[in-house]
């Protein structure tokens, strides 16, 4: 895959001190945002945030010591995008979680105020996403880092036939331990659990103490990943979806996956605002959706 060259974006979008541009593992272009509230790296490839540190803070996101970095493979950890279906496809040839993770995104504009670093990453239809899914269509990620980190993932139907997509923000969140983690606002919230098709009823907050893979109907859109071994809390808010997806692999599965460590499920949790089949998005040609997240840091 043939990168943009850095100088050359360093030089056209760049910012002294606030927006840069360099080389990342495996020859990956990486972008930097920097301000006073802290600092966030996303990768071209993949429109994926690799990582977000808050002023004062220990690192928010997760990335596996084993992620690899390849052309066609998604980057275990940071912010992967689901898009323009979540899980795994009809058809298994496919990718899990979409193609939009594992394309090399166009940089669209940068940005920056005294509070707030942006930058606008565009991927739209070309051959090679026809291979995966026969739509034309304009996708934009807007990432903004202010008091907060801020993504915003736009679709725009360019077809002249409707499509339904679904999609996700998929984070990782680093957490000390995960037994020392807990997820709260989702108190009597209905949850289906995809390990067993059982449903239910969140009863008060969510530990973690086994393989999780449940969708959530949360009565407010956010929750708060408390974690007390670091003495933090993570607000997580989103619109465009009224679903989220809370997944931690737990011992088997990690074991089974090569790009992510034996032990890692310890430091991660996955919560996920998502558009699941229950809450698919079906855009007449012409006409948008967004997804947004947003997280925030506090100490504890
Ligand atoms: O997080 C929900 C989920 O669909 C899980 O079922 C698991 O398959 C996970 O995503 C895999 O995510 P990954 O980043 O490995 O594609």
């Amino acid at each position: 895959m043939n990168y943009p060259d850095i100088p050359i974006l360093n030089q056209r979008f760049g910012a002294p001190g606030r927006i840069a541009f360099r080389t990342g593992e495996a020859g990956l272009p990486i972008i930097s945002l920097v301000n006073a509230y802290g600092t966030c790296e996303l990768s071209l490839y993949g429109g994926q945030v690799l990582s977000y540190r808050p002023t004062g803070h220990v690192p928010v996101l997760f990335t596996s010591k084993a992620a690899v970095y390849e052309p066609g493979k998604p980057i275990r950890g940071g912010i992967p995008i689901c898009w323009p279906w979540f899980g795994p496809s009809s058809d298994k040839a496919q990718p899990l979680h979409g193609f939009a993770r594992l394309m090399q995104w166009g940089l669209q504009a940068t940005e920056y105020s005294s509070d707030v670093t942006e930058v606008r990453l565009a991927l739209s239809d070309s051959e090679l996403t026809r291979h995966f899914w026969p739509y034309a269509f304009d996708l934009t990620l807007r990432v903004w880092l202010d008091q907060r980190l801020n993504l915003a993932l736009t679709t725009v139907n360019r077809d002249k036939r409707p499509f339904t997509l679904t999609q996700a923000f998929h984070p990782y969140f680093r957490v000390r331990q995960i037994t020392d983690t807990t997820v709260r606002g989702l108190d009597q919230a209905l949850y289906t659990d995809l390990l067993t098709g059982q449903t239910g009823v969140q009863q008060g907050a969510l530990n973690i103490r086994s393989e999780t893979d449940r969708v959530y109907l949360p009565t407010s859109p956010e929750c708060v990943l408390q974690d007390t071994g670091i003495g933090r809390a993570i607000a997580v808010a989103f619109t465009g979806t009224r679903r989220l997806v809370v997944w931690n692999p737990w011992i088997d599965k990690a074991h089974a996956m090569p790009d992510f460590g034996d032990d890692e499920y310890q430091r991660m949790l996955c919560i996920e605002p998502a558009n699941t089949a229950e809450d698919a998005v079906m855009l007449e040609p012409g006409a948008r959706h967004t997804l947004s997240v947003a997280l925030q840091a506090s100490l504890t």
